[in-house]
């Protein structure tokens, strides 16, 4: 059974007239299905689906009026061709035929081959129709995707079809008066003029149009479209208007517009539009003319984004923002941006000298004195200012930009609010530690990196008990590296995290075997940066599997810390902090006397001993004053019954009034500098006093 074959239902209760029918149908390729009453018919039609219905009027059960009603009810009914067979002149009959549902009629008694004739104009028409409902109802798809409506008006203006979509854009599906004219009085007077106008021009030619109004409910209207001067009719010449809607567009294009030149948090310019602004101040600007550009950086943002999270850290972002927006007297000519992450940045054209620069970075300083808070947070925070002038910095707006933002980055070691303006060689530094940065990946795997140990001794009698450990850096390019340089880039990097652990484990392997080669009970310390004491259990982890690694008593491990980091620990670092001590790991204050020294933490900090720093022994044997600190420390030290180290120890002097004094260990070049490990097994080999003599002590 061929697909394209159609299949006709003949519905007769003459037998004969039937087979002469069928026969004809047959021949020319229909498939014919036979009824010889009502019921027959009706039951077939749901059984086989035909395309097409022959009808005769009078049957049994049900006529064909019946049949053809029954069908149209069925859901399968509703389109398919039905051929009523009516008396010849049986006007009524036609009449009804129809109004039950027949889509034609035919005589009956025609003959077949008019029949067949008939039957295939039937389905052509059939198949037509039903092509032009699909092509429809995929336009008003397509329409309804493209947010696209017509409009025919008459030359009056008076609608003569509008489309849904027109209706709901003009009307917000409301049925109103649809008078062209009318649309001129919904929208805003001067926009209704221009309306009215054009649709006298769009009759003779047709035109694109673009409106983009309010319209007087408050919507905003934004359409495009075309016009085309239409059929002509009774009422004349229709016009028609093919309507998009282009509000999504419009919206879409606004918030493009918004994302690249605002900072979503803070709704401040961002750095495209910032730069975009002092390109056209620089334009406008002859060279005698002046620019200063400040950027300011919040610092103290990790400890909020650590304790709080990033959600305290944009809140801080957003009233910070109104703070340096208050505090630097906005004016009308400023570029005023935040580049993100808390910093903050100011082009003010008429800010020609550099002490006014310094007025506004001191402003804004001051206006950080007082603690930020939110939601259940408060935090203090400085700022790092860096100014860069134009012309003199820079030429364009973005080394400008660069420029400033470097300088304020250089700053952002500081312990307080500092300003700085640019110089070249805050570039030449930046430009070291950028180097230096990417050179630092994979130098651990290179084997770049070293750990040299000081001896500490014993200060009565010179005694080695211990060492600290130090990292070193050598690389190909850059040479040795200072940890002062390339530690804090470790932190800054996140590298710190792989290099402590390392350390760590190194030291403790060494000291181990060391222990094991010479018998005694040799300790070590370690130093520990404030990123990994901001990671307290990995820190506690790394300590655990350096320890298991090397079979080290944690006993034998110290823990060398600053009081800045303590101040600043939070409970989980607290906490892993006694996790540690109950591993036998002990704890230094490292470089003593330099940060806070506030006696009231220090005696909550729970430390074991205090290293003091080099500062304090280099001025020993020179100042009266220095010895009187000296004691002072060293009374501290005792009241709090700690053990103190001090450092850099470089005189026979210096050891000699340490010793006085009641210090117990020291460290310095007159006992040892830094050493390689070899090094360190020549001396311990040699014995582990270094007691030195009057020539070692340095010039
Ligand atoms: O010896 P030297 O100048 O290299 O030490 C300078 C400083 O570098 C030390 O005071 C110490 O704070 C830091 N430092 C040296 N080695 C390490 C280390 O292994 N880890 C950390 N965090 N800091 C170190
Ligand atoms: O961690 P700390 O900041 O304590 O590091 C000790 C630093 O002091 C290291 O850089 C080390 O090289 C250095 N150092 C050690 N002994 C002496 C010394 O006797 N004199 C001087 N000037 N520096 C020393
Ligand atoms: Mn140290």
């Amino acid at each position: 059974m061929s697909k394209n074959r159609a299949r006709i239902l003949f519905a007769d209760d003459d037998a004969a007239a039937l087979l002469v029918a069928q026969a004809a149908l047959e021949e020319v390729g229909y498939e014919v299905t036979c009824a010889g009453d009502g019921d027959a018919a009706v039951r077939l039609f749901q059984e086989q689906k035909p395309d097409c219905l022959v009808l005769d009027i009078m049957m049994p059960n049900k006529n064909g009026f019946e049949v053809c009603q029954a069908v149209r009810a069925l859901p399968d009914g509703k389109d398919v061709p039905v051929l009523m067979l009516t008396s010849l002149d049986d006007v009524d009959a036609v009449a009804r035929a129809y109004d039950s549902g027949a889509t034609d009629f035919a005589t009956k008694g025609i003959s077949s081959r008019l029949l067949v004739e008939r039957v295939r104009f039937l389905l052509r028409e059939h198949e037509f129709r039903r092509a032009l409902v699909v092509s429809r109802s995929r336009l008003r798809m397509v329409q309804n995707i493209a947010r696209v409506g017509h409009w025919e008006v008459d030359r009056k203006g008076r609608t003569v079809l509008m489309s849904g979509l027109v209706q709901s854009m003009l009307y917000q599906g409301r049925p109103t008066n649809s008078h062209f004219g009318h649309l001129a009085t919904l929208v805003r007077s001067s926009d209704g003029r221009r309306l009215l106008n054009a649709f006298r021009e769009w009759q003779e030619s047709g035109a694109q149009f673009r409106l983009e109004t309010r319209l007087r409910s408050g919507a905003h209207l934004y359409i495009q479209g075309t016009t085309t001067p239409g059929r002509k009719s009774k009422r004349g010449r229709t016009l028609t208007l093919a309507v998009q809607d282009i509000t999504t567009l419009r919206q879409a294009q606004r918030a493009a517009h918004r994302l690249a030149n605002f900072d979503t948090l803070t709704g401040l310019p961002n750095r495209q539009r910032f730069l975009d602004t002092v390109t056209g101040h620089i334009r406008t600007r002859g060279p005698s003319n002046h620019l200063v550009l400040l950027c300011f950086r919040l610092l103290g943002l990790e400890r909020l984004q650590q304790s709080f999270g990033h959600s305290a850290c944009e809140s801080a972002f957003v009233s910070a923002a109104q703070l340096v927006l208050a505090a630097i007297g906005h004016e009308e000519t400023d570029a005023f941006a935040h580049l993100g992450g808390g910093e903050f940045v100011l082009c003010r054209p008429r800010c020609n000298s550099p002490s006014a620069a310094v007025d506004i970075a001191e402003e804004v300083a001051r206006a950080f004195e007082a603690p930020l808070s939110g939601d259940g947070w408060t935090a203090h925070f400085m700022v790092s200012t860096g100014i860069a002038l134009w012309p003199a910095d820079a030429q364009d707006a973005k080394t400008l930009l660069e420029n400033a933002r470097t300088t304020a980055a250089s700053g952002m070691s500081a312990s307080e609010s500092s300003y700085r303006f640019f110089t070249p060689d805050v570039h030449q530094r930046a430009r070291r530690s950028m180097l230096m940065e990417s050179a630092l990946h994979g130098a651990l795997e290179r084997g770049e990196l070293t750990l040299v140990y000081q001896p500490r001794v014993r200060l009565e009698d010179c005694l080695i008990v211990g060492t600290e450990a130090l990292m070193r850096w050598q690389h190909a390019e850059l040479g040795a590296v200072p940890p002062d340089e390339f530690i804090p880039i470790a932190e800054e990097s996140g590298l710190i995290g792989t290099l402590g652990a390392w350390a760590l484990r190194e030291a403790c392997c060494q000291t181990a075997a060391w222990r094991r080669s010479t018998g005694r009970g040799l300790t070590v310390s370690v130093n520990v940066s404030a990123h990994q004491f901001r990671t307290p259990r990995k820190l506690l982890e790394d300590v655990q599997a350096a320890l298991a690694a090397s079979g080290l008593p944690g006993s034998a491990l110290e823990l060398e810390l600053t009081e800045s980091m303590l101040i600043e620990a939070a409970e989980d670092a607290r906490a892993a902090l006694q996790e540690l001590r109950q591993l036998g790991v002990s704890f230094a204050l490292d470089d003593f006397g330099t940060g806070y020294s506030s006696l009231g933490y220090l005696r909550q900090l729970h430390v074991d001993c205090l290293k003091i720093d080099r500062s304090f022994v280099s001025d020993l044997s020179n100042s009266d004053d220095a010895e009187r600190v000296m004691m002072a420390i060293l009374g501290i030290s005792t009241a709090l019954r700690l053990r103190t180290v001090a450092e850099g120890v470089e005189s026979q002097a210096q050891l000699v009034l340490l010793r006085l004094h009641g210090c117990q260990e020291g460290q310095g070049y007159l006992f040892a500098k830094p050493l390689a490990p070899v090094a360190v097994e020549e001396l311990l080999a040699k014995g582990l006093t270094l007691d030195p003599d009057e020539s070692s002590v340095a010039a």
